[in-house]
């Protein structure tokens, strides 16, 4: 037999830290805008924290048409992300292929193996960490191939993402249908889109940014092809503060990544994955579809709207995908 290369190993190193009973790394400190403690020591959900009943009844409030738009991708028959598989959809029986009893009765099942972050959906707060911490000084050792995410796992946010919906559409704002890769979302952007969309951004709320992208990519980029990581447009780290300043509960982008990428110039890669899921406890959406809702809103220059998005509670899921409803 030919002789088959060993696969190149992580170097291996013990932490230097203390990891208390509860999963918590004693001492750890997050950036200098975080969100740690103020929910409690032990809190799982971050900025869903500021979905409260209050805002969530008062976004009910917006609605005044009815009309819904489903912002998730469809599953299966596009493309998927280059880095991650494809999901694979089997049936366990068909009206086609079974009959049971002398009624003739009939019925289907099926299966869905999905990689629960290849398509619309929403990062747990165990998804991303820097330096051995995960979010609120967790460590990030609780999360394991066997275990899964044994805190900040996705069944902590099944009541859903649910609140004031606000589109910033920073491709129009730039008049452009989609921006370039590699185009920085920073603050300037999106305070210029706000104004220009006379709309503001206040706590609790479901931020999405449009730049474009997705539509992109699925009408147009050779015709479904795969994409991988490495050149998106995106929102920068310097939005951090920015975010944290507003209360920000969610924040989603119509690409794979949120984020720019590569970073920008003196950025530390995957710096807003890291400042928003680990240091502020922002959860985090992706590939989410806005281009009918952007195309609504620039129609009836109404940019707020209500959004219904539930996670599957998947038990100690890093992620879920996610069909979100925006109601106008
Ligand atoms: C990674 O961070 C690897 O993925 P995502 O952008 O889907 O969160």
């Amino acid at each position: 037999m030919r002789d088959v290369p060993d696969q190149p190993l992580q170097p291996w190193k013990p932490p230097s830290y203390t990891v208390d009973v509860d999963g918590k790394v004693e001492g750890a400190r997050a950036g200098e805008v975080n969100n740690w403690g103020r929910w409690g020591d032990h809190d799982q959900r971050g900025t869903a924290n500021l979905l409260t009943p209050e805002r969530v009844a008062e976004a009910a409030a917006l609605v005044r048409t009815g009309k819904r738009f489903s912002l998730g991708l469809p599953i299966g028959g596009l493309p998927t992300p280059g880095y991650r598989s494809e999901p694979l959809h089997l049936f366990e029986s068909t009206t086609g292929d079974k009959v049971l009893g002398e009624q003739g009765l009939q019925y289907s099942d099926d299966y869905l193996v999905l990689n629960l972050q290849a398509t619309t959906q929403i990062d747990a707060l165990s998804h991303f960490g820097a330096g051995g911490r995960l979010y609120n000084g967790y460590w990030a050792g609780v999360v394991t191939s066997h275990s899964g995410a044994k805190r900040l796992g996705v069944h902590h946010l099944a009541d859903g993402i649910v609140g004031r919906g606000v589109l910033l559409d920073v491709a129009r704002q730039q008049g452009s249908d989609r921006l370039e890769p590699g185009f920085v979302i920073g603050p300037d952007e999106l305070d210029a889109a706000a104004a220009g969309q006379g709309v503001d951004v206040r706590a609790g709320d479901v931020l999405m940014v449009r730049t474009g992208w997705l539509g992109w990519w699925i009408d147009e980029a050779g015709a479904g092809e795969r994409h991988g990581y490495g050149d998106l447009p995106g929102v920068s780290p310097r939005c951090v503060p920015w975010l944290a300043e507003r209360d920000v509960a969610f924040l989603a982008t119509d690409t794979l990544a949120v984020e720019v990428v590569p970073p920008e110039k003196g950025a530390a890669p995957m710096a807003l994955h890291v400042g928003a899921l680990r240091d502020l406890g922002l959860l985090l959406g992706e590939l989410f579809d806005l281009d009918a809702l952007a195309a609504d809103c620039a129609a009836d220059g109404v940019y707020e709207c209500f959004v219904v998005a539930a996670p599957l509670p998947v038990v100690n899921g890093v992620g879920s995908p996610l069909n979100p409803i925006a109601i106008k």
